[in-house]
């Protein structure tokens, strides 16, 4: 199938033609390119909502509840479901699709697994892009979830409009990572597996830690829930949605735009260089001639750049 025949099938919904896209994308180089030339301009339509948290929290969980409360406005829902790589498969892990399992035979839901790749630990550079295609697509609402392991979430809040922290009520071994960085990061928080003891403590804990140097006049809402009965998520969802008129309605939707395209941009250069290294034959040569001394790295890294950018720089 042919690029523009591709979009077009996807943006009917054609899951099949959406899953090709969405490979073809992940693979990277030209045939990708062409696909964001035509998809990136005409995004910006879409929310996209990041779900993070340490493995087993409940996140799944709350996302596949999210997806519901996403679908009642009749828009479609795009879910990234970014997964650890096993060392031993490098593929995605099959859990989360089982536990969206629910929605997997729905027109309006369609569901991605994506692997990192081991970059920066939490998400795969693919991730941005492919939730960028998917808003060019028509796609209303972008649910992104991944494992939050420290530098990760950072990447995760600089690509979403409404970053979700999720912990579990009790904490354990939470508080680390909460201290590590999800204050930062969350514009609302979740304490789920209320239904546990601790849950009150643990809304506290966070209530006071969010009283410490914030920037913004948004003070995120803590919300407790219990994903696996469905409690709390309507409150969940008015959330995130009071935090989208937030936006909307002060400057930060466009500080948050803008370092969202730099950050789209810095995983363009990222992935175009690692492509010309990986695939182009100078890349090899140069890669030689760091290990025999004639070059060394700085050099040879601007020669690569400046080989990979000249057609760039020539195009109107
Ligand atoms: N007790 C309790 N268990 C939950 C709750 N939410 C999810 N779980 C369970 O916790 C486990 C991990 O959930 P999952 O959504 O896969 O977590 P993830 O790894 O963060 O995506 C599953 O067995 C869920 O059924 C909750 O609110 N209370
Ligand atoms: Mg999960």
């Amino acid at each position: 199938m042919e690029t523009a025949e591709l979009i077009r099938a996807a943006s009917s919904g054609d899951a099949r033609a959406l899953g090709r896209l969405c490979s073809l994308i992940e693979r990277g180089g030209p045939a990708a390119r062409a696909v964001m030339a035509e998809l990136y301009p005409v995004g910006g339509q879409g929310w996209t909502t990041a779900v993070t948290g340490a493995p087993g929290v409940g996140k799944s969980t709350l996302g596949a509840e999210l997806v519901d409360s996403m679908l009642s406005s009749g828009d479609r829902v795009g879910v990234l479901a970014v997964d650890p790589s096993s060392p031993i498969t490098g593929g995605a892990i099959l859990g989360d699709r089982i536990r969206m399992g629910r929605h997997a035979g729905n027109p309006s839901v369609f569901i991605r697994s994506l692997a990192n790749r081991g970059h920066l630990g939490g998400i795969s550079t693919a991730t941005p892009a492919i939730a960028a295609a998917l808003e060019g697509l028509g796609f209303a609402e972008i649910l992104i979830e991944t494992v939050g392991v420290g530098q990760s979430e950072v990447e995760v809040a600089a690509s979403a409009d409404t970053t979700v922290v999720v912990v579990a009520a009790g904490w354990g071994d939470d508080v680390q990572a909460a201290k590590a960085g999800f204050l930062e990061i969350a514009d609302v928080f979740v304490v789920n597996k209320a239904d546990r003891d601790g849950a009150d403590g643990t809304v506290r804990d966070i209530v006071g830690m969010l009283d410490v140097g914030r920037e913004s006049e948004w003070r995120p809402p803590v919300i407790a829930t219990v994903a696996s009965e469905s409690r709390g998520i309507k409150e969940l969802w008015q959330a995130v949605r009071d935090h989208r008129r937030f936006l909307a309605d002060s400057d930060e939707i466009s500080i948050r735009r803008t370092r969202r395209a730099a950050h789209d941009l810095a995983m363009a250069l990222r992935e175009s260089v690692d492509h010309s290294l990986n695939e182009s034959e100078s890349g090899s040569e140069l890669v030689a001639a760091i290990a025999e001394r004639t070059v060394d790295p700085w050099t040879a890294a601007d020669r690569l750049l400046r080989s990979s950018q000249a057609p760039c720089i020539a195009d109107p």
